[in-house]
């Protein structure tokens, strides 16, 4: 345990209905005594209960705030230390004052996440949970939040540490195999085990992999581009699913220049759209740049929304952009329907020129189709590649990242193992995936990672 105890305001700043100053460590209870008149006659307060009366000054006794006073002893406490939370009245004045009492009787000021920081060091919650901490604050759709709550029950740390369990054990034998190499007949069996436990791991560690796009489009939202050559509306588009005038639109073409990035919730998915420049070639500086810019959006794409002119001809630029995007969920929109005779002569052109994706007409100008394309995008979402499964995910980068390089080193240790390398050379790799899989749970993450993850939180959390 911390021998220093802090202090934050645990709840956003500004005015509201309460405001909590939430108080950690072994003085906890001690400070919280020291300042607070209670407005019954209290002999020592019951743990995890609210008691009512005032916050006092105690140089001179006056009151600073009326409130409700929680002393909840260690160990059943969000951070595994004493902790007390004061419910004061939700202004700046009292709340701050507050705090400076709770400073003033020795305590120091939280830095961010560093309730959670103690939560983890004093072994309640590993990495992965303390992250979902955060993902749940910030979480915005229903389904991000649910996820959330399965990493903050451990559901992805306990199948991580499942598998980390099976190596380690493979791992003991392999090193007793090297420590005794006299028992030969130990060491073929053991290399016949590991081959079988290593193939296992390997596999649940991909399935976990698997799972890492669902998850991070789960918690960052479809991330949806965009694309067409210029002029064709996709600036107009973005706008129109925005209901906001946020991109530049003009008749001039080459107007977007620079990625563009705003979040829509449509039917509880959240969207990240993407407006990019048109694609075409260019010899403006500025505009190349655009162009190359639209080109990465296209690949990171989850879904992608590509506008073509009714009323222009398509050319071979959009049917090299098509055809490059043939394995990903894609959306056609017929622009401009106001600009031609029949319209439904357009699209059926269209439909058998680029047969492989649906196709929405519209008008941005005249504000038709808009509600076409929104379901078609949540259908395609809901049976399509972007489906949302049940099961646990891996939902940040950085554990996607260590499983990766968990798969990688047993990928080389299977190799190892069918090429006959000795048993020291086959520990270094089983070492790496140990390695790699603790840090998703924090088991072997460096300090200064650890830190940094904290670092990212809120004040008072
Ligand atoms: N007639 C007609 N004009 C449209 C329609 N949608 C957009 N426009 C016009 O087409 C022009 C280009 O629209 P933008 O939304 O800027 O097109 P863009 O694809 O973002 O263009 P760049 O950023 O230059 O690549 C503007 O003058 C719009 O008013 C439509 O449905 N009908
Ligand atoms: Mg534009």
């Amino acid at each position: 345990m911390s021998e220093e105890t802090i202090v934050a305001i645990a709840t956003p700043p500004g005015e509201g209905g309460i405001g909590i100053v939430r108080i950690s460590g072994s003085a906890a209870c001690a400070i919280g005594l020291s300042l607070f008149r209670f407005s019954r006659q209290v002999a020592k307060p019951k743990t995890h209960r609210l008691y009512y009366g005032h916050v006092v000054n105690p140089a001179d006794g006056r009151a600073v705030d009326e409130a409700l006073i929680a002393f909840m002893q260690a160990p059943h406490t969000y951070t595994r230390e004493d902790v007390v939370e004061i419910n004061c009245h939700g202004g700046i004045m009292p709340l701050a004052k507050t705090l400076e009492l709770v400073l003033a009787a020795g305590a120091r000021l939280a830095q961010p996440g560093e309730f959670t920081q103690r939560a983890f060091l004093n072994g309640r919650i590993d990495l992965a949970q303390a992250e979902a901490v955060i993902q749940l604050i910030r979480a915005k759709t229903e389904q991000a939040m649910e996820l959330s709550l399965a990493q903050l029950e451990g559901r992805l740390s306990r199948q991580v540490r499942a598998i980390r369990q099976s190596l380690l054990r493979q791992l003991s034998h392999l090193e007793a195999a090297i420590d005794f190499p006299e028992h030969h007949d130990v060491e073929d069996l053991t290399l016949t085990e590991l081959r079988c436990g290593t193939a296992s791991a390997l596999a649940e560690t991909q399935r976990l992999l698997q799972t890492a796009d669902q998850g991070r489009i789960m918690r960052e939202g479809v991330h949806t581009a965009i694309i067409g050559r210029p002029n064709v509306g996709k600036s107009s588009l973005l706008n129109a699913l925005l209901r906001e005038q946020r991109a530049i639109v003009t008749a001039v073409p080459g107007t977007t220049r620079d990625i563009l990035e705003e979040s829509i919730n449509l039917g509880g998915v959240a969207l990240t759209m993407v407006d990019t420049a048109g694609i075409r070639e260019t010899a403006d500086e500025a505009e190349k740049i655009g162009v190359e810019r639209a080109k990465r959006a296209l690949k990171n794409a989850d879904l992608i929304l590509y506008v073509l002119d009714l009323s222009a001809q398509v050319n071979a630029e959009d049917r090299e952009i098509l055809a490059s995007i043939k394995e990903k969920p894609c959306i056609l929109i017929g622009n401009k329907t106001d600009l031609v005779a029949s319209s439904l002569a357009s699209v059926n052109k269209l439909t058998v020129e680029l047969p492989s994706f649906p196709l929405v007409p519209m008008s941005l100008l005249e504000g038709q189709g808009l509600e076409l394309l929104e379901q078609t995008i949540i259908s395609l979402i809901f049976q399509g590649s972007v489906k949302v499964p049940q099961s646990t995910m891996v939902t940040t980068a950085r554990h996607k990242d260590a499983l990766k390089r968990t798969s990688l080193a047993l990928e080389e240790l299977l190799a190892a193992l069918a090429a006959g390398y000795a048993p020291d050379l086959l520990a270094i790799d089983l070492h790496a995936a140990v390695e790699a899989l603790g840090e998703i749970t924090g088991e072997t993450v460096a300090a200064d990672l650890a830190e940094e993850i904290f670092r990212n939180f809120c004040i008072g959390k």
